[in-house]
């Protein structure tokens, strides 16, 4: 059975693209999903490419996982530093859980470095840009191998 791979984007991530691309690149979120579903797809993998601006949606994606996926791959967003919701979610996920961020959160502004995802995450990947995504699945491969 193919392993399931929930990919996991936060609010304003929509926006990828379209406004600040010296943060956050040109890709858009449909460029995203695309590169994943095919870098997945080379390993064996299928995944799953969701973003709500909505906490309680992440949250009832993250349950789903729980009953779907081997693991998750999730960036926040700016509730990485708000949700201890999203925290308590993930910790009730049993696979596997990567971390990302697009910019170094620990180069920016002082409200942006704590995350509460990061207590529960089993990496972190950060600062490289949507390449982060792409090293983030090929770590799963390793991971859940
Ligand atoms: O670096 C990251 O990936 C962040 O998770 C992005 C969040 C920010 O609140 C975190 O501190 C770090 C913000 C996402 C906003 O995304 C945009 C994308 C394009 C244009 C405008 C916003």
């Amino acid at each position: 059975m193919s392993k399931l791979i929930y990919i996991l984007n936060g609010p304003n991530l929509n926006l990828l693209g379209q406004r600040e691309p010296e943060i956050y690149g040109y890709q858009t979120l449909d460029d995203l999903a695309e590169t994943c579903t095919r870098l997945a797809g080379s390993s064996g993998f299928t995944v799953k490419c969701l973003q709500s601006n909505l906490e309680g949606q992440l949250i009832d994606w993250i349950h789903e996982a729980r009953q779907e996926a081997t693991g998750i791959i999730i960036n926040p967003g700016a509730y990485s530093h708000t949700s201890i919701a999203i925290y308590d979610a993930l910790k009730a996920f049993d696979g596997r859980i990567i971390e990302v961020h697009i910019s170094n959160i620990h180069k920016r502004e002082s409200f942006r470095h704590h995350s509460y995802v990061s207590l529960c995450a089993d990496g972190v990947i950060m600062g490289l840009g949507l390449l982060g995504y792409e090293l983030a699945l090929e770590s799963m491969d390793r991971l859940l191998d």
